[in-house]
């Protein structure tokens, strides 16, 4: 999949002249237009972009709220974005699995307990956020979120939008597609380990020797955020997504030849698509019908082909995207290397694991869409949008309509091809992955944007396009440039979000610090004090604008220093930060909130710490010393 012929290395500005914006600018730069321009004339323009602005419906106007929440992976930043929608404004950012210099994510005791076994890792590569459900619709709860790079599960929760768990899946690599149940509720996320390892990773396996080699679907608690079970399956998982019913998932799977080069995984005509009956694997385990591996207690089921927890649908190779239908009707497997999508009912699946049917049977309709089809996302009109990552395109189709073609009705089910800016990968529909799906707006994830913006170097951003779907006609309204690499998203009405304004003194994302304090004797909501544990220092410190309890300190050379600072402000939106000068220790602390970060004492002198977060017009006074002795 090279960049289409639009490509260019060519980054001379001159080259983009042919775009309008740069036209008008290139008359003015040139001196046409003589005169300065008035106040009057400013006004006037002002007026004029205004007027156009609000005839777009995804302008919204200073000081008006979104409808919508977007939540954007963050790609190899290792990071979730808040997005508004539509205005496609960047509201906030949670760090996850990446490291964050202004929160201190990463850094602090806090969030390194949160990380846990995996509190030494600083990257990750985030794909496939997705929110929490009650029967089919968004609870506004959680955001689950992977991380292929080091196959690892993140929960963030949406009421402080911080990362609250994580977890670091055994037996496998590279956690890929993720999603939750929807039915009855998000008791489980489900994720694909893409990558087939040994089983026994123990360094014992060999490069020729495959044999042994597996792929492995994972299933894990969604409250606990522990594992509930494995499946070893056949091929290599890519995208999965579950019902409306609350019985089955589904995972497209590529490499079904267990090959290791890009040759050897590309020979066969057809990969497939692998389904799980949830009530047949949670009874396999009950009934002990599982293995474990790698010293470990996670029951491992084996799902390979012949198995009774499994189906192996054929479809044509190498499928993607994995897309269930708001109204619970079809499994939709994207062709990618076929220019296809395969439309499975899932109606059928009951006599398919009945084995009243042959596989290929529950395959309804197969419509020929464009180059590269590889995500498809829903409105609540019967029609699908699939993205068509060669020809750089969306394309618009009807669903029923398909099936009636595939079963030889004369009937166009392609309704409209809209030419994206370039090369999308995933999309999302308002609400699509849900029963409200609500056809209002469509977002492209581009993964070039070529000539859309300013040329910043040879590091290019993506391109994140907002589209209208409201209407008969897909409408592009707004190019978002991002930086790496927003894979997927989800929106989400904002009805549906409930988030605090101030952290609940009894929050668990701080109670093990505030635990901690008991056992020092210190109240952290009144006290300011020094506790000397041998070489470990901790110094419990509150801050109320402009101030911190206490703002000079003693540590001896060679102390391992704990700072921990409580936010007693009430103030909504009145964050305070700490950062100790020349140690590396930075973070922030919400209101009400508390937060601690460790350092060592290493450098002989006095160091200012001072808050870093704007806070008020004391804000640069609110600072105080540490003496490190000699
Ligand atoms: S994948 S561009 Cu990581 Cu979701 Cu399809
Ligand atoms: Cu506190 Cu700035």
């Amino acid at each position: 999949m090279s960049n289409d012929d639009k490509s260019s290395n060519n980054v001379e500005l001159e080259n983009i002249g042919r775009r309008k914006f740069f036209g008008k600018t290139a008359i003015l730069g040139a001196g046409v237009v003589a005169a300065p321009m008035t106040a009057a004339m400013f006004a006037s323009t002002a007026k004029a972009n205004a007027a156009e602005y609000s005839k777009n419906k995804a302008f919204v106007h200073p000081g008006d709220l979104d409808e919508y929440y977007g939540f954007w992976s963050g790609g190899q930043s290792g990071e979730v974005r808040i997005m508004g929608i539509p205005s496609m404004r960047e509201l906030m950012r949670i760090p996850v699995f990446n490291i964050d210099s202004a929160t201190g994510w990463g850094l602090t005791n806090e969030s390194k307990r949160i990380k846990g076994d995996s509190a030494n890792i600083m990257v990750g590569d985030t794909h496939h956020p997705h929110m929490s459900m009650t029967d089919g619709r968004y609870n506004g709860k959680y955001v689950f979120i992977n991380d292929k790079s080091n196959t690892r599960v993140a929960r963030i929760r949406c009421d402080v939008m911080k990362t609250d768990k994580m977890l670091t899946v055994p037996n496998t690599q590279a956690i890929h597609g993720l999603r939750v149940q929807k039915v009855p509720y998000t008791k489980y996320i489900v994720c694909n380990g893409e990558f087939e390892v040994p089983i026994v990773n123990d360094g014992k396996a060999s490069l020729e020797d495959v044999s042994t080699y597996r792929s492995i679907y994972n299933v894990i608690d969604a409250e606990t955020m522990e594992m509930a079970f494995q499946v070893i399956v056949d091929g290599n998982l890519d995208n999965t997504d579950a019902d409306y019913d609350g019985k089955y998932f589904a995972s497209t799977c590529y490499n079904s030849e267990m090959g290791m080069s890009l040759g050897e995984m590309i020979t066969s005509e057809r990969d497939h698509v692998v389904v799980f009956s949830l009530a047949r694997c949670e009874a396999a385990v009950k009934a002990g019908k599982f293995k474990t591996y790698n010293g470990n207690n996670v029951p491992v089921l084996d799902g390979r082909k012949g198995s009774q927890l499994t189906r192996y649908i054929p479809v044509p190779k190498s499928p993607h995207g994995l897309n269930t239908s708001p109204n619970g009707e079809y499994f939709i497997a994207n062709g990618k290397l076929s220019p296809t999508v395969s439309i499975i009912s899932i109606k059928k699946l009951d006599a398919l694991f009945a084995d009243e049917i042959k596989p290929r049977d529950t395959i309804i309709a197969e419509p020929e869409l464009g180059l590269g089809p590889l995500h498809t996302a829903f409105d609540n009109k019967g029609n699908a949008y699939t993205t068509l990552f060669l020809d750089s395109q969306i394309a618009k189709w009807n669903v029923q309509d398909a099936i009636d073609a595939h079963n030889g009705k004369k009937v166009n089910y392609i309704r409209q091809k809209l030419d994206v800016h370039y090369q999308p990968g995933h999309n999302h529909t308002t609400m699509g992955e849900t029963r409200d799906a609500d056809g209002k707006w469509l977002v492209s994830l581009c993964k070039f944007s070529k000539d859309r913006f300013l040329p910043v170097g040879p590091l290019r951003p993506e391109n994140d396009q907002l589209i209208d779907i409201s209407g008969d006609e897909m409408k592009i309204v707004h190019d978002g440039p991002a930086f790496a690499e927003p894979h997927d998203c989800m929106m989400v009405h904002r009805t549906k979000m409930k988030p605090l304004k101030l952290w609940p003194r009894t929050d668990p994302m701080f109670a093990e610090t505030i635990a901690i304090a008991k056992r020092d004797g210190v109240d952290v909501y009144s006290e300011n004090k020094i506790i000397r544990d041998g070489k470990k220092v901790r110094v419990y410190m509150t801050s109320i604008a402009p101030t911190y309890g206490m703002t000079e300190f003693k540590v001896k050379l060679g102390d391992e220093v704990t700072v921990i600072v409580t936010n007693l402000d009430k103030v909504e939106d009145v964050t305070h930060g700490f950062c100790m000068t020349d140690h590396g220790a930075q973070m922030e602390i919400g209101p009400q909130a508390t937060a601690s970060i460790t350092f060592m004492a290493n450098k002989p002198g006095v160091y200012w710490y001072y808050c870093n977060w704007f806070c008020h017009a004391l804000h640069m006074e609110m600072r105080g010393r540490m003496l490190v002795e000699a």
